[in-house]
This record gives C-alpha cells, structure tokens and sequence, in this order.
C-alpha cells in the first residue's frame, strides 16, 4: 500500500468542513440570520428544496465529530466561524454564546492534539449586511475586518492558523453573477465589485488582526486550451485571468492583473488608491483549494460553465461569457467535475514559479461519488483513488521544491453541499441525514493509515 506516499515530518495532516454546510442549529444561542438561510428558503433555488437548519447538527454533536477526527489521526481540522453567531446583526454588538461554542471546539481539538486552522468566511454573509448591499458594498470588507478582529481577539490562543476569505472567486462569481450561491444576484458588474471587496476584507482583516499566523485562501484551477487556436489561447487568459490571476495577483503582488481589467472594461472608480497595498500583506501561508481542471474553448460548442449548475443561473465568467467549457475526456466524479491530479501539481508549481517565496497547503481537495451504505460500511473505492493521485502529486510538488505544508481533505464528513443540497457526498464519513448516523467510509480507513505511516516518526506523537 501506498509506500512512497511519504511526506516531511510536521506536514499538516487534515480535513475540512465550513459553518453553514455543518453546523445547523440555525437559532441556537443568539444565532443571526445569513444569506445562505434566506437562499435556501426561496423556490428553485437549491436541489429539493433542501436548507440546512439542521444541516449535520455538528453544533450539538462537535465532540462526537472531534473524537472521530482523533480516530483518523488528523493532525489539522480546518473549519469556519459563522460570522452570524458572532455578531448577528454583522455590525455592531458581539454574541459571546457564539465565540464560546468555537472555544468549546477548540479546546476539544486541542485536548485530541489536533490543530485548529480556522477560516473567517465561508460564504455566510449576515443577511443584514446583505440587506444593505452586500458584498458590492465597500462598507462590508470594514464591517469583516472588525468582525475578524473580535474572533481572532477570542480565540488567538486557540487557534494554529487564521485564514480570511475562503474562495472569494466563489463567494463573487457564483454569488452576484450566476446567481448559482446565495445571495443568488445576476448582476455582472457588482460581481467585480463584490470581488474587490472580498479581497480588500482579506486585507483589511489581516492587518487587523496582526495574527501570529495568518493566510489567504484561494480556489485554484488548472485551465487549457481546447486547441491552439488563437479564440482558446485567449480563452484559457481569459479564464485564468478571472479565476486565478484576479486573486493571486492581489493578494501576493498586490495589483490587478491588465488584461483583466481590460476584458472588464468597466469603471473601476470602486478600487481606491491604497487597496491594492491593503490587500497585499504579508501573510504565513496560502490555501490552496483544487478540484479540477478547465478545458476552455473561445470557439463555442461547449458549456457555459464547467461545473454545471443544478439550477437555473447565469454565468460566472464576467466579461467571457462567449466562452464555453468543453469535455477532457477525463473520468469524472459525481459533480461531473474531471479528475485530474496533474492539475494540481500544475497549480502547486505555477504559484511556486510565478509568485513570491510562500508556504503553501491544499486546504481542500476531494470529490463527491454515489456512494452506498450496505451492512455498515461504504466502499468508496473511487474516492480513495481520487484521494490517492492527488497526494502522488503532491509528493511530486515537494519533490520538484515546491513548500508544501499539508493537505486537508474536503471534506471531514458528508454535508449540505450548496446549490446541489444533500444530494452530493464529499465526506470520508458517511452522514444519514435522518439518523445523524456517522459511519467511516473506505477511504477514511485508507486516509487513516496513510496519516499513522507518516506521522509515526513525529517527536509529538510517539
Ligand atoms: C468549494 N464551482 O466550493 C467549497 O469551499 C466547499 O464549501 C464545497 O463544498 C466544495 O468546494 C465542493 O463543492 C465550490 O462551481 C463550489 O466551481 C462550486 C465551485 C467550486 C468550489
């Protein structure tokens, strides 16, 4: 089994969940309402109607949950804070109930020797802040630097690495263009804006906090040209432009890459002098999420979007929208998302290459398949390939000298997946949404023993 899938000792050894997707308790202890609450509840806007006021009642069951990360021998467990807990309202007064449930979670972690590695904003923006404009709204990335500030102010003893936005590509694009994520607007042009903001909130929170360890987080692809002609050349700039280049260039070069802002070809009066510095601070670690690759054509003939919505949106590709998406040829998961492991050894590098020196970690990385519960077990064996290939290439990428740090699987346990509801697994834990019931999947077993392998030389764990 797996023999060289040997990693340095020290390498963060994870998985991952967000509030929403977990938590439920939707009105426990003080909870204010988030944008995420108030999409799920509009028709047609999420597969079967699904919401997640209960979602894996994590919030009840977080021990249980910790004593099943101990089990698997995690190292790391990256989870989110719900801005809504914490501050209803998304200004003004701070709800102590909230910070304490996450003190709670920490302690537990920290008494199981795992480390904590939180995320400030998984995508559950106070509805309140969204009422008043939302992310377009420059007053949003001040009111997340103060809500950044309070947490990180509760729970820096707790906590091994703060990290600010998760996927702000998704949080902008599917939020405010497609309409596919809450708040569910279509509305191009506060796409770019809310975008900005996102990473101006990362900024503005860094430098307010002043963590002893800090990162950004962003969701990478690698992206090819159907051919060589000139329309897919353009295309994959186009796409990594916006997908890719948008965020690492401001957070690690601090500007905006030109033929972006050209494409747009807006008004961007809305970036002030200053911001781009703001945005780009100096940070301990980049998160790097990777699903897939993209194969972009400029000449029609394929998709309007990769990862083919389960309802009714626009497209995310502000500015691209004439470009389409085409088939691999790849084996896919149950998303219809190709697998791809090269990808992921491409992105490592590319960032490694084309940007200042950084430690990196894959915070996310896993993929959902049709799994089946039978007499107490579930042999995933597609999700422990999945699993599998994906760490080759990152054995590979600290092989050619690229500062890998860890791996958090996505995700620790099956969970509300978005637009596409409980219709989707992602967990190495089987969840029965009715029951609560949490079984170890195959992969779990197999992701276990390659943690035990590698982490049996660790000063700190023998
Ligand atoms: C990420 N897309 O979401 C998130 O960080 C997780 O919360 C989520 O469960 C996981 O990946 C699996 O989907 C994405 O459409 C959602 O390109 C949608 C896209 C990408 C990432």
């Amino acid at each position: 089994m797996s023999s060289h899938l040997r990693f340095p000792p020290g390498f963060a050894w994870g998985a991952a969940t967000s509030a929403y997707q977990i938590e439920g308790a939707v009105s426990d202890d003080g909870r204010g309402v988030s944008i995420w609450d108030t999409f799920t509840k509009r028709p047609g806007r999420v597969v079967g109607g699904h919401h997640a006021d209960v979602a894996i009642d994590h919030y009840h069951r977080y021990r249980d949950d910790v004593a099943v990360m101990a089990d698997l021998g995690l190292s790391a467990y990256r989870f989110s804070v719900s801005w809504p807990r914490i501050q209803p309202a998304g200004s003004g007064a701070f709800n102590h109930k909230g910070l304490d449930f996450y003190k709670r979670l920490c302690d537990e972690l920290l008494a199981r020797g795992i480390d904590p590695w939180l995320t400030l904003y998984h995508w559950d923006l106070p509805q309140a802040l969204e009422d008043a404009g939302g992310w377009p709204e420059r007053d949003t990335a001040y009111r997340f630097a103060e809500y950044a500030l309070c947490v990180h102010d509760a729970l820096k003893d707790h906590v091994h690495t703060f990290s600010t936005v998760n996927e702000p590509w998704c949080a902008a694009f599917l939020g405010y263009a497609s309409g596919e994520h809450a708040p569910g607007r279509r509305e191009p042009d506060s796409a770019i804006r809310a975008a900005h903001h996102l990473n101006l909130a990362h900024g503005l929170a860094v430098r307010a906090m002043n963590a002893r360890r800090v990162g950004g987080c962003v969701n990478l692809y690698a992206i090819t040209p159907a051919t060589g002609s000139d329309a897919d050349l353009d295309a994959a700039r186009r796409i990594d432009g916006l997908q890719n280049r948008f965020f690492l260039d401001a957070l690690l070069l601090g500007r905006y890459p030109e033929d972006v802002l050209a494409d747009l070809g807006m008004d961007t009066g809305f970036i002030h002098d200053g911001d781009l510095a703001t945005i780009n601070a100096p940070l301990d670690v980049l998160l790097v999420n990777y699903y897939s690759r993209f194969t972009v054509s400029g000449a029609g003939g394929g998709k309007a979007s990769a990862a083919a919505a389960p309802t009714e949106t626009g497209s995310p590709w502000v500015g691209s929208e004439h470009v389409s998406f085409v088939n691999g040829g790849r084996p896919v998961t149950a998303m219809g998302w190709e697998i791809d492991d090269a990808g992921l050894l491409e992105v490592l590098q590319r960032v490694a290459r084309d940007y200042p020196a950084i430690p990196l970690v894959v915070s996310e990385n896993g993929a959902a398949f049709d799994d089946v519960l039978k007499d107490g077990r579930v042999h995933d064996a597609e999700r422990t390939a999945y699993l599998d290939c994906h760490l080759r290439a990152c054995r590979e990428a600290i092989d050619a000298g690229v500062p890998l740090q860890g791996y958090f699987a996505w995700s620790l346990m099956d969970n509300f997946e978005w637009a596409w509801g409980y219709g989707k697994r992602f967990g190495l834990v089987h969840v029965d949404f009715e029951t609560q019931e949490r079984v170890l999947k195959d992969s779990a077993r197999w992701y276990s023993q390659i943690i035990r392998q590698n982490r049996r030389h660790e000063p700190t764990d023998s």
